[in-house]
Formats: structure tokens, C-alpha cells, sequence
């Protein structure tokens, strides 16, 4: 007999399971059946507890490791939330990427400023953080705390069934986030060692169900993420800010580099569009011509 199962997480050639009853059980994998990540569904002999067979997947996220590798994350995604902290800084570039490679899913893309208790403590240096790169995207920034519990409640709603993943550089809270939404589940959360170096943090995804059938994944930590695109116009979809300018270009095939008559540059010079989001264009479209090479 086989079960369908949900994969909670992978490790080497064993998953966790989500058996149909609510338990969690071990399972292998074999080489037949390798392609297996958190949040896939598969079947698994109820007896042996080998995965038979995974069902096609909707979407999937996967980076590009120091080896220009594409490295599978995780499965079946309806919103990724870019997870970032006040300080030390609101890593722009790292947003950018991450937004270019959840609209390429497809998925909802969100951005979740973690720590706010942090930001309001009336000093200068932890002052409220700049999001105004992003402000003018259709999508949700949400100011939250997963210490104080501020702002808990709308991101609930927000992430409101369907997969949530949590993605971002380690050390914003992302498995504090998911620990202060499912009080039931025991998470492990970062403790900075003497050296200031965190530890017990994350090294592989995933996936908490919640009520209502929602879901959270919870992902490793990255330092920087390249999206797994391989062509300019999966570029574009990343930047639907840009898009709504570049059809005013002199030039059909235009790339926003030094072209004449630039209609996206002019936009930047105007105030209509953040400079840092045109570099951030020019440096992706950079690394897609160059092969993505040495980014990870
Ligand atoms: N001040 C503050 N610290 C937090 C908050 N959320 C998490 N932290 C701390 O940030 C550190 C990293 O948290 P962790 O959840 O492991 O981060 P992750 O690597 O993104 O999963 C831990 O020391 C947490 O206690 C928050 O809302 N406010
Ligand atoms: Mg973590
Ligand atoms: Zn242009």
C-alpha cells in the first residue's frame, strides 16, 4: 500500500513525510525518485517507506550555488516573503534578485521588515528603515515583530491559505517569525555564539502547516541569491516598474544601458522610478549576459 504524503523537509536521501493521518514518518529515497524537496507530495510505501513516486509540482524556487549549480529549495509556492531585518541594513539587491526569481515562479511576491520593534527606539542609527526602492510595487510591506507579536496578525491574514515560504539572509527571524505564528511547533532559532556567529541556524527547508490550510516553509539563510532565469524577457518579469516605462524607449529592443532615448532612464532622472531599481536591472541583465557566473 502506498501513502500520499507531504515532504516537511530533505536530508540527503531521506525525507520527512506528513502521512495522511497527521503523523511524520522517515522515508528514503532512491535514485529513481531523487528530485524531491520540501513541500512536494509523494507517494511512499507504507511497508519499506521508500518514495515510490512525487506528483508533477506547480512551481519550484531554486538559486544558483557558488558553482552556478541550480539548487532546488523548495515546492508548490503561492507567496514568497522576502524576510529582512532594520539592521545592520535593508539589503536592496538581495530584494531585487528575490523578487525577479517569485514572479518567475509564478508566485505572489511580499516584503516583511522583521525586528520593527528595533526601529523605533528613537536613536538615529535604528530609525524607521528605507523601503522606498519598493513602495511603488504592487505588492504588501509589512512592519512586523516576531518579539513584541506587532503586526503578527495582518501578515496572518496576508499569508492566508495556500504555501508561504520565508526567504532572506539569515539572522532576520524567519524561523522566529514562523515560531510566533505556530506557538505549537518548537523551531530552532539562531543564538549568537561569543564570536557573534549565529548558531542552530536553518540549513534546510521546511514546511509547518497551519490552520485553514495554509502553510509556512521556513528556508536557510542566504548571503545572496541568483534567480534561476535564462532569458531577458524572464528579466522583465521581475521589473513590471521598468516594463511600464520601456514601452516609450526609441528602441523596441532597448536595455536600459546607454541606449539613446532611454524613456526608463529618463523616468529615473524625472523621480518616477528609484535609481537603485535600474541599477539593480543593469546589474541582473550584467550577470544573465555573463552566464550568471560566481554568483550564488
Ligand atoms: N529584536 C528582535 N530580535 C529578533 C526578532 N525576531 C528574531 N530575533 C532574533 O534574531 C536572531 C535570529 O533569529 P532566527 O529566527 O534564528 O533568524 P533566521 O536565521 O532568519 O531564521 C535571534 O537571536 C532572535 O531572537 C524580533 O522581532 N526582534
Ligand atoms: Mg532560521
Ligand atoms: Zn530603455
Amino acid at each position: 500500500m502506498t501513502l500520499r504524503c507531504r515532504v516537511i523537509a530533505r536530508y540527503g536521501s531521506e525525507i520527512d513525510a506528513l502521512q495522511p493521518d497527521g503523523s511524520v514518518r522517515r522515508a528514503s529515497l532512491r535514485r529513481r525518485v531523487d528530485d524531491v524537496v520540501c513541500g512536494d507530495v509523494v507517494t511512499v510505501d507504507s511497508v519499506g517507506a521508500v518514495v515510490r513516486s512525487r506528483e508533477p509540482r506547480r512551481n519550484h524556487l531554486a538559486r544558483r550555488d557558488g558553482f552556478n549549480r541550480p539548487r532546488t529549495i523548495a515546492a508548490n509556492i503561492d507567496r514568497a516573503w522576502i524576510v529582512v531585518a532594520p539592521r545592520p541594513e535593508i539589503p536592496h539587491l538581495l530584494i531585487d534578485r528575490f523578487l525577479v526569481g517569485i514572479r518567475n515562479l509564478p508566485a505572489e511576491a511580499g516584503i516583511v521588515v522583521n525586528k520593527s520593534d528595533l526601529a523605533f527606539t528613537g536613536d538615529a542609527a535604528t530609525s524607521d528603515p528605507d523601503l522606498s526602492n519598493y513602495t511603488h510595487l504592487a505588492l504588501p510591506i509589512l512592519r512586523v515583530s516576531a518579539h513584541t507579536g506587532l503586526g503578527l496578525e495582518a501578515f496572518r491574514a496576508a499569508a492566508a491559505g495556500g504555501c508561504n515560504v520565508l526567504v532572506g539572509p539569515s539572522g532576520v527571524g524567519k524561523s522566529s517569525l514562523i515560531q510566533a505564528l505556530l506557538p505549537a511547533e518548537r523551531l530552532r532559532i539562531a543564538e549568537v555564539g561569543q564570536g557573534g556567529e549565529g548558531r542552530h541556524t536553518t540549513t534546510t527547508a521546511r514546511w509547518y502547516e497551519a490552520e485553514g490550510g495554509a502553510a509556512w516553509i521556513d528556508s536557510p539563510g542566504v548571503r545572496d541569491f541568483s534567480p534561476e532565469i535564462a532569458s531577458v524577457d524572464q528579466l522583465v518579469q521581475g521589473f513590471p516598474d521598468l516594463s511600464e516605462h520601456a514601452a516609450d524607449c526609441r528602441f523596441r529592443n532597448c536595455t536600459h544601458r546607454s541606449e539613446p532615448g532611454c524613456a526608463v532612464g529618463a523616468a529615473v532622472d524625472r523621480g518616477l522610478l528609484p535609481a537603485a531599481r535600474l541599477e539593480a536591472w543593469r546589474e541582473l541583465l550584467a550577470s544573465l549576459i555573463a552566464g550568471g557566473r560566481g554568483r550564488g
